[in-house]
């Protein structure tokens, strides 16, 4: 039988009634849901539908593009993936993407671009994908080579919104694109001045359906999910398209990351709290020595390690997601604050839960490895968190130069 989501952290003061009755309604939904995820890209689809239909997906937007709330909420954000990761690592995952893909969209939309594509992902009728990273590209974001190119004497949006019909013509390649495949619509970040560095990146949104555009090199992983390479060869789309300002795509895609980088964390202590949940269940069922593997003291302590690690993440987590929520990031002291507690969250809540699946995997002796155990599957589900929208060095780094700042400051 499926374990419940736990709910009891629900009454620490970050959260509202309202964060209560989303996790209890949420905690209550999800696990009657009956998804066969042996096709990583149609359970995708499927999962994008039932949450769109239950109304989950309208925490992605704002409520003036049909959202659930007047702004997008982080500690809502972190409690949807806390509680879907618990259950499905791909339910969470097709969530996740749907935030993530319309993120830059609420942002840096234009009010047009908003309406356009902003409801359509809260119903679960398009599916969203963020296109940022390339084959040498990666944590060096700034180092892309996708080239977006205006025609000459063609003014970008805002120059002279006159032109929004000419082409801009993208090429080049990114890769590890989530939902690539899938998607009905990419964000994509490219170069405008190559020169510039990563003041010479915009952002722009791409319909799946034009041509000049492949996505079709779909790329294995351990733990199966939607995830391609693109290829953009004479790919022309209308000057309509640009996201934001021109030249201001890297700061909307750290933006964008910002605000997910929290509840990357909150997936993480899904899945954690899941093995643990398995852990304790294996450990009182399983008889050992004429006893049960719960009463040994080396379960207990390892038990305990494993609660405590999540207890840490759990509130470094919260604590990040309350910052962008209830002080805001208007003022650059908030915005470096909540950077940097992000960055802490999503590197401790990631870190920790590999070590707290691993030691279930442990208890559960040779049953851990068998595929299709619980424990085997999160093995695998948790290491990509250590890795993805920001890999747990990059955080670091934020954290480093976020502490030389500060300690600079008060020096
Ligand atoms: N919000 C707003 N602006 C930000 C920002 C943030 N979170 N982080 C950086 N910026 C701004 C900086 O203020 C700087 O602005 P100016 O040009 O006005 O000075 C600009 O962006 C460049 O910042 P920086 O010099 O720190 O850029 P770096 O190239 O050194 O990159 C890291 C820094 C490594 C932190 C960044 O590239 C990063 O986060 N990489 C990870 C990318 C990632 O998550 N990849 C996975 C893709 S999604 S699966």
């Amino acid at each position: 039988m499926t374990p419940l989501a736990p709910t009891q952290h629900l009454s620490l003061p970050f959260f509202t009634s309202e964060h209560q009755h989303l996790a209890h309604g949420l905690a209550a939904w999800a696990p009657q849901q009956q998804v066969d995820e042996r096709d990583d890209r149609s359970a995708c689809k499927t999962w994008v539908k039932l949450l769109g239909e239950a109304g989950w997906l309208r925490y992605c937007v704002p409520a003036q593009f049909g959202g659930a709330l007047a702004q997008m909420d982080s500690r809502a954000l972190v409690i949807l993936r806390e509680t879907l990761a618990f259950h499905s690592p791909l339910a969470d995952f097709a969530f996740a993407m749907q935030g993530l893909g319309s993120g830059a969209i609420t942002l840096a939309g234009s009010p047009e671009q908003q309406q356009a594509y902003l409801p359509a992902v809260a119903r679960g009728e398009k599916i969203a994908a963020f296109a940022l990273s390339e084959p040498e590209a990666g944590s060096d974001a700034g180092a892309m080579t996708t080239i977006a190119s205006y025609p000459i004497d063609t003014p970008a949006r805002g120059q002279n919104d006159s032109n929004l019909t000419d082409l801009v013509t993208l090429n080049g390649c990114k890769t590890w694109i989530s939902n690539g495949g899938i998607a009905d619509y990419y964000c994509v970040f490219a170069k405008t001045d190559p020169q510039a560095g990563t003041r010479g990146i915009t952002a722009f949104i791409v319909d799946a359906s034009t041509p000049g555009l492949d996505a079709s090199e779909h790329i294995e992983v351990m733990a199966p999910h939607p995830l391609a390479t693109l290829r953009f060869d004479q790919c022309r789309i209308p000057a309509s398209a640009q996201l934001g300002e021109l030249n201001g795509g890297f700061k909307l895609a750290m933006r964008t990351l910002d605000i997910f980088r929290a509840s990357v964390a909150g997936a993480a202590l899904g899945m954690a709290r899941r093995a643990l949940a398995e852990a304790v269940s294996y450990a009182q069922a399983r008889p050992m020595f004429g006893q049960r593997l719960a009463d040994f003291q080396l379960t207990q302590a390892k038990l305990g390690e494993m609660a405590a690690l999540i207890d840490a993440a759990a509130l470094l987590t919260y604590r990040a997601a309350w910052l962008r929520d209830c002080v805001g990031m208007e003022t650059p002291a908030q915005a470096h604050a909540y950077t940097a507690a992000a960055a802490m969250a999503k590197m401790t809540a990631t870190e920790n839960a590999q070590r707290v699946i691993d030691m279930a995997l442990q208890m559960h002796g040779g049953m851990g490895v068998k595929v299709g155990t619980k424990v085997e599957s999160l093995y695998r589900d948790i290491r990509s968190l250590r890795i993805y929208e920001g890999a747990t060095e990059v955080q670091q780094l934020i954290i480093g130069k976020s502490v030389l700042k500060s300690l600079a400051t008060s020096a």
